[in-house]
C-alpha cells in the first residue's frame, strides 16, 4: 500500500476490496466493475486499484482455492473477471507517446508459464507510469521472444514467472535476451520471496512487486555487454554432475515406475476411483518435476517448500501429507546413484515427518 495514501483513499480501497471480493464470490462481473470503477470515480489512483484491490483480491482467490473454499472453476471465474476488468481499465489510461516517455518495456511470461495475470498487472502499472509496454502474455517460447526482440529492441525485458518449475526455462530466456544487450528484470513468485532465483540465474534486476519494478526501471538498468549466450553451467557449475539432465530425461519413466510401485505397496490405492488415480499421477509427476527443479538450482528448500505447500493443499482436503512418503521412498530407490537427489529426498522425508508430528489443529467443533 502506498505510504502517501490518505485515510479517505484507504477507506475507498478497503471498500472496493470488500465489494470486489463479494462480486467474484458471486461470479458477478457487473458488480465487480461497479466496485472497481466506483473506487476510481471516488478518486482512487489506477495503480492503487490494480495492486491494492484487484491483486489483493486475486491473492485471496488463491488462498480460498488452497484452503478448499473455492473450486478450480470458481478460481477460473474470478481470474477471468479480473482479466476483463483490467482490460476495461486499461482504456481509461491516456495512451503513452509512441516511443513511451519513459522507454519501451517488453513484458512476457516465461515459456510454459500460464500465470499471465501477475504480468498483466505489471504491464498496466508500467503503462500508467508512461512506459510503452509490449505485453506478450502467457508462455512465450524463448526462440519467438528473441526473434521478436530483434525487431523491437526495447529498453528492457520484464520476465514473469509464478511457478518455480519454469526456472530452467527462465534461465534460458534470461541469457538469450542478455546476449542481445537488453537488460532483464525478473519477477513473480517463482523467483523467490527475496529474488534469490533471479540472482542465481543472472537476471540484471529483480523486484518483489509492480511498484518496486516501476521504480527500479525508473532508475535505469545497465545494458549487458552484447555477446555470446552464457551456458547454464557457467552460472550453475553443479549441473556438471548431470543429475538434473538425467532426471529430466527419465522423468516419464520415473513417474511410471513410482506409480506402479505405489500400486504394489499402498493397498488402499487398488480401490481408488479413476479420478483419484489421475490426481495421484499428477501429484507424482509434480514431485518428480520439483525434484528436477531443485537439482537445477541446487536448492533443497525448493523441494521441501513444495512438499510443505502440497501438504497444506492435501490436508485442506482431509488427506494426510504423509501419503507422499511412499513416493519419495520409491524415488530414493530409483535414484540410488544420484547423491544430490538422495539428499533432497531425505530432506523431503524429514519435512513430511515433521509435519506428521505436529499436534492437530483443533477443528471448529472441537470442545477443547
Ligand atoms: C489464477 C491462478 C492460476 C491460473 C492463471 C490464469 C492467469 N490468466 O493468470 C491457472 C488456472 C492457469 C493456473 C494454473 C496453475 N497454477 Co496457479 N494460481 C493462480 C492464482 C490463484 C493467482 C495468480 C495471480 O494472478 N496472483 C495475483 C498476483 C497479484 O500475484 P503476484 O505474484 O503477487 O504478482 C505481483 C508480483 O509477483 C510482481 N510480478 C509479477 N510478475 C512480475 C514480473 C517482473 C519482471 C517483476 C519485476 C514483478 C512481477 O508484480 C505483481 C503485482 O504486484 C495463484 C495463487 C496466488 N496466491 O497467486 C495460483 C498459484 C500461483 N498456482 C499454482 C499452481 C500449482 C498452478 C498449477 C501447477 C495447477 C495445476 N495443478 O495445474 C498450474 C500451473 C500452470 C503453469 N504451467 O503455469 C500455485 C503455485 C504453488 C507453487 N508451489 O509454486 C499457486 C500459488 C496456488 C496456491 N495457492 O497454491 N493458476
Amino acid at each position: 500500500m502506498t505510504e502517501a495514501l490518505t485515510a479517505a483513499e484507504g477507506d475507498t480501497l478497503a471498500r472496493a476490496r470488500r465489494e470486489l471480493w463479494q462480486a467474484v464470490c458471486a461470479r458477478d462481473e457487473y458488480a465487480a466493475a461497479r466496485a472497481v470503477f466506483g473506487a476510481l470515480d471516488s478518486g482512487a489512483g489506477t495503480e492503487d486499484v490494480l495492486l491494492d484491490v484487484i491483486a489483493a483480491v486475486q491473492r485471496e482467490v488463491g488462498r480460498a482455492w488452497a484452503e478448499n473454499r473455492f473450486s478450480v472453476a470458481q478460481e477460473h471465474s474470478a481470474t477471468a473477471i479480473h482479466d476483463r476488468i483490467i482490460a476495461a481499465m486499461a482504456h481509461r489510461i491516456p495512451e503513452p507517446s509512441p516511443t513511451g516517455a519513459a522507454g519501451t518495456v517488453t513484458v512476457a511470461c516465461v515459456d510454459g508459464e500460464w500465470h499471465a495475470l501477475p504480468a498483466r498487472l505489471l504491464a498496466e502499472v508500467l503503462r500508467g507510469r508512461g512506459y510503452r509496454v509490449d505485453f506478450l502474455g502467457a508462455q512465450v517460447p524463448t526462440p519467438h521472444l528473441i526473434a521478436h526482440l530483434h525487431s523491437t529492441s526495447p529498453t528492457a525485458v520484464a520476465l514473469s514467472s509464478s511457478i518455480p518449475l519454469r526456472l530452467p526455462a527462465a534461465h534460458t530466456a534470461i541469457t538469450a535476451v542478455q546476449a542481445l544487450a537488453i537488460p532483464v528484470v525478473a519477477g513473480g513468485s517463482a523467483f523467490g520471496f527475496d529474488g534469490r532465483y533471479a540472482r542465481l540465474l543472472g537476471a540484471d534486476a529483480w523486484a518483489p512487486d509492480a511498484r518496486a519494478a516501476a521504480e527500479l526501471l525508473g532508475r535505469g538498468l545497465r545494458r549487458p555487454a552484447r555477446g555470446a549466450v552464457r551456458q547454464s553451467i557457467e552460472d550453475l557449475p553443479h549441473l556438471a554432475d548431470q543429475e538434473y539432465t538425467l532426471v529430466l530425461r527419465s522423468r516419464r519413466q520415473l513417474v511410471k515406475n513410482a506409480l506402479a510401485g505405489l500400486l504394489e505397496r499402498v493397498p488402499a490405492m487398488r480401490a481408488y476411483t479413476d479420478a483419484q488415480h489421475e490426481r495421484t499421477a499428477e501429484d507424482v509427476a509434480h514431485v518428480v518435476e520439483f525434484l528436477g527443479c531443485a537439482l537445477y538450482t541446487d536448492d533443497g528448500d525448493l523441494f521441501t517448500g513444495f512438499l510443505d505447500w502440497t501438504g497444506d493443499i492435501l490436508e485442506a482436503r482431509r488427506v494426510p501429507s504423509r501419503v507422499l512418503d511412499p513416493c519419495l521412498v520409491l524415488l530414493e530407490e530409483e535414484l540410488k546413484d544420484f547423491p544430490r537427489a538422495l539428499g533432497f529426498l531425505a530432506r523431503g522425508r524429514e519435512t513430511l515427518r515433521r509435519r506428521d508430528a505436529r499436534p492437530p489443529v483443533p477443528g471448529p467443533d472441537s470442545s477443547a
